[in-house]
């Protein structure tokens, strides 16, 4: 029985096409970069904003029926795996992602909520074993219950960071029997709103202790996929430990946790970090901890988590370039952490908005692949350092030289004289040929 019986199948159309429920460039198996624009953009679901999401905010109640005709909690959950499912099938996505508490209601007990989730899990297993689709990742919310109101690994309360442990272990149970490629640790509430109350030393000791027992478990019980921080600098605290990629990566360094993670980029967390998409994703990249992304975008004139469907262009470009030059995606992908607005409150708005998201990441990709191609930008960039690759520059970088070399070098060269220009508008207008071809 179908649950959106009145969406077709979205096929890919073309540009041409004026069919709100068509690609119009996003088609799977057309191949970009040597491979299948399916398997260069690894495109998931995310089932909170997908199918538990209302549409509820501060000032107003959910405008979105996400039951699916079910009327119990239980029948409920049951309903969103059958919604999920179809919804991913008629998209052609592959991969989705879950929090626990998305997938099953949490009941009276952690045991209870435990026993829910074996039963939804094993739903959700035969499910993917019929369909073929795939766990991107999980992770455990460990933010929305008032257990978790001082925060859950940086919590001032001990049993408040049992309860997060043991859920965290549930759900990396969970992860790895339905094979899931990854698993997602944000910290929601592990940061704080003031210093007057706060122990900051503890608190980040107490996060890396729990995610050095998490890897640990992990790895015991043969986990093969990524370990994930996602970093985000505000909201819902004031201060969040996981404040950027580059805070992330000294404290992973800090606590020797740094070669069993990597990192889940998003895109409106880097604009609430003060930093581009892009920006993020090359952190990550040059440190090797680039590991998957929620896609999304935020608001330039707001300054708050708006997780809106990615329909800029410049920006998905740019992000598929990072991609591109890391490699590619290996374990993760590009997960729609991302929302209609409240006023989209119908199912073909959900369609039309992953179809708005996965158009503007072919495009990207489309892009970010003619970038390379066309070879302007990356060889601007090579004849920018170009002095490094001779002379005293070469000697530096090889280690060749002392302090006392170089500054016998300076004395004799005198005023720098081989300055060259930065050329940045020409790399724009370079940047908009590329995109926009001729007219
Ligand atoms: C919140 C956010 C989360 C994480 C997973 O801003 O991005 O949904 O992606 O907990
Ligand atoms: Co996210």
């Amino acid at each position: 029985m179908s649950i959106f019986e009145n969406i077709p199948y979205i096929k890919y159309e073309g540009a041409e096409s004026d069919n709100p429920l068509a690609f119009h460039y996003y088609n799977a198996d057309a191949k970009i970069g040597g491979k299948t624009m399916r398997e260069q953009l690894k495109f998931a679901m995310s089932y909170w904003h997908t199918l538990t999401a209302d549409g509820t905010d501060m000032f107003g109640v959910g405008t979105q029926d996400k039951s699916f005709g079910g009327k119990t909690p239980m029948e409920v959950a049951q309903r969103r795996v059958e919604a999920g499912f179809e919804f991913m099938d008629k998209l052609g996505l592959d991969y989705f992602c879950f929090h626990d508490r998305d997938i099953a209601p949490e009941g009276e007990t952690l045991a209870g909520f435990q026993k829910n989730l074996d039963i939804i899990t094993e739903k959700i297993e035969e499910k993917m074993a019929q369909t073929g689709k795939k766990l991107l990742w999980g992770t455990a919310n460990c933010f929305a219950h008032p257990r978790y109101m001082h925060g859950a690994g940086t919590s001032p309360n001990a049993d408040s960071f049992a309860y997060a442990a043991a859920q965290i272990k549930k759900c990396m149970d969970i992860t790895h029997r339905l094979g899931g490629t990854g698993y997602v640790f944000w910290g929601g509430r592990e940061g704080y709103e003031t210093l007057l109350n706060t122990d900051m030393k503890r608190e980040l000791d107490n996060m890396a202790r729990l995610l050095t027992l998490a890897a640990d478990y992990a790895d015991r019980i043969g986990f093969k996929g990524d370990l994930y921080i996602e970093p985000k600098p505000k909201e819902p605290t004031k201060h969040q430990y996981d404040f950027d990629a580059s805070t992330v990566i000294g404290f992973l360094r800090g606590y020797g946790l740094d070669k069993r993670f990597k990192l889940n980029i998003e895109a409106n967390h880097a604009t609430l970090a003060g930093h581009t998409f892009q920006h993020e994703l090359c952190v990550a990249r040059v440190n090797s901890m680039f590991g998957s992304i929620d896609a999304n975008q935020g608001d330039m004139l707001l300054g708050w988590d708006t997780d809106q469907f990615p329909t800029n262009v410049y920006d998905t470009a740019l992000c598929m370039l990072e991609v591109l030059r890391a490699g590619g995606f290996v374990n993760g992908g590009l997960n729609f952490d991302a929302k209609v607005r409240r006023g989209s409150f119908t199912p073909e708005d959900w369609f039309a908005a992953y179809i708005a998201g996965m158009d503007t990441f072919a495009l990207g990709l489309i892009i970010a692949d003619r970038i390379i191609r066309d070879g302007r930008i990356d060889a601007f960039i090579a004849e920018r350092y170009s002095s490094w690759n001779s002379g005293i520059g070469k000697q530096i970088e090889e280690g060749k030289v002392t302090l006392e070399d170089i500054s016998a070098y300076a004395l004799e060269m005198g005023e720098v004289k081989t300055m060259k220009s930065g050329g940045q508008e020409r790399l724009e207008a370079v940047l908009n040929q590329i995109m926009f071809g001729a007219q």
